[in-house]
């Protein structure tokens, strides 16, 4: 079956995408790499949480949404985007060879007339400089013989306020024709498109998003360490600033940053900085501050527990939320882990309770969710909220638990028995 987008990978971001196009009445077809992605699709069965199983189900009974393995499948595509992972390597240096082997696997399929958008956060110049010559290899000519273009995703997996037809979409390409193409198969369902002056620009565009967000969480974070030494509540700071109804956008403070954005992509930009031998130093501060969190709060525990009389070593200390962020499932690069792991090497028996978080396994912590009974909130010598879940009753902790240390301004008061970052 020749489908007229195909989406190459359909993750968090590909296979919303997808349902979008399948919805805007397109033909559409996931590349995907895990056999079990393709089959749950073949099934109509939904992985991702933004994507209703019952909407995937009905457009692939219709035959307007299929999934393989076979890059062939792109080769009828009128477009083709790709919404693959850009992950850092282990030395924090930009890793593209998911999207360069697969652009490699498009090169081979491409077609003159054809459409390819990057929607994978990267550095600027990589639509230009690392994509175009890949897809040129064939003899084809970028912005002549075919059009490419890079369009950031913008999805915040969970947000219900903000959809991918509501959200808008920044939209930049190699040429004015190439930019026009791209815009043209967007509309159907981004209400308000973006056009930018370059695929760089478009680029940059999305990493400033997420580097706004970590320099300004760093800097509360610095803030909170900075009113601890001053006896000074950061949290009522915070909320007191925000009372400024314009010039101000509150961030709170907490034990670090976590997810599969803020912590990776403004290390993209830093390292193509470097290149042009421009130190990009509120990122690396950011970075610094932001990756202290963990050692802080595990400082703060320490404290918090040398303040009843107690030691790390040999207390149960109780983690109540490890995921990234609040009322996600989602580990990864959760600041929780590192606290777990300075914790256990301080001698703390630790425990957690995560609702959406079942076990540590993946993660390699011999480690399972707690059930939150009256039992664990008093046996533990100290209970250390560190990501706030909406469904979990801080009160009850607070009243139920020997000592508190909430990191993310949860429990409703504090008190000689709860202790705030
Ligand atoms: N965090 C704080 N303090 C804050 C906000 C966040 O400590 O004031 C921490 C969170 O606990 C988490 C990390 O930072 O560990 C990242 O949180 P986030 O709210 O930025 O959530 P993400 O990582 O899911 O970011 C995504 C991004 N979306 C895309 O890249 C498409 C980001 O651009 C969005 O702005 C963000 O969601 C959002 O607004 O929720």
């Amino acid at each position: 079956m020749t489908a007229d987008i195909a989406i190459v990978g359909a993750g968090y971001v590909g296979l919303p995408l997808a349902v979008e196009f399948a919805r805007a009445g397109r033909t559409v077809v996931c590349v995907e790499a895990d056999p079990r992605k393709v089959e749950a699709i073949g099934r109509g069965e939904s992985y991702v949480e933004d994507v209703p199983g019952a909407d995937l189900a009905s457009l692939v009974e219709d035959g307007k949404l299929t999934a393989t393995r076979d890059y062939a499948a792109v080769t009828g595509a009128d477009a083709v985007l790709i919404c693959l992972p850009t992950p850092l390597s282990r030395n924090r240096e930009p890793d593209l060879s998911i999207v360069t082997a697969a652009t490699e696997e498009i090169a081979r399929h491409l077609r003159a007339g054809q459409l390819v958008v990057l929607e994978s956060t990267t550095y600027p110049g990589t639509t230009r400089d690392v994509l175009r010559p890949i897809l040129e290899s064939g003899g084809l000519v970028a912005g002549e013989d075919f059009h490419l273009a890079m369009s950031p995703e913008r999805i915040d997996p969970g947000r219900t306020d903000y959809t991918i037809r509501t959200t808008p979409k920044v939209v930049g390409g190699l040429t004015p024709a190439c930019l026009e193409r791209a815009l043209d198969v967007y509309r159907p369902f981004v209400e308000h498109l973006v056009p930018v002056s370059s695929c760089e620009a478009a680029e940059l565009t999305k990493l400033l998003e997420n580097i706004f967000r970590s320099v300004n969480i760093a800097l509360v974070n610095e803030l909170a360490m900075l009113c601890d030494r001053m006896s000074l509540n950061v949290w009522e700071v915070v909320a007191a600033a925000a009372s400024k109804p314009y010039g101000f956008m509150p961030f709170q403070p907490g034990p670090g940053l976590g997810g599969h954005c803020l912590p990776i992509d403004p290390f993209y930009l830093s390292w193509k900085a470097r290149e042009l031998d421009f130190p990009t130093e509120f990122i690396e501060l950011a970075g610094k501050v932001n990756q202290h969190m963990p050692y802080y709060c595990a400082e703060r525990v320490a404290r918090a527990l040398n303040d009843h009389r107690k030691a790390v070593a040999g207390s149960t200390v109780l983690v109540l939320g490890v995921a990234y962020k609040g009322d996600v499932g989602d580990l990864r690069e959760s600041p929780a882990l590192k606290l777990i792991e300075l914790l256990r090497e301080s001698g703390a028996d630790v425990v957690y309770h995560d609702p959406f978080v079942p076990d540590l396994g993946e993660e390699g912590l011999d480690l399972e969710s707690s059930p939150l009974t009256d039992e664990l909130l008093a046996g533990a010598d100290i209970a250390c909220v560190v990501t706030a879940h909406s469904g979990i009753d801080y009160a009850r902790v607070a009243d139920r638990a020997q000592l508190v240390l909430d990191l993310r301004n949860a429990v409703p008061a504090a008190s000689e028995r709860v202790v705030k970052l």
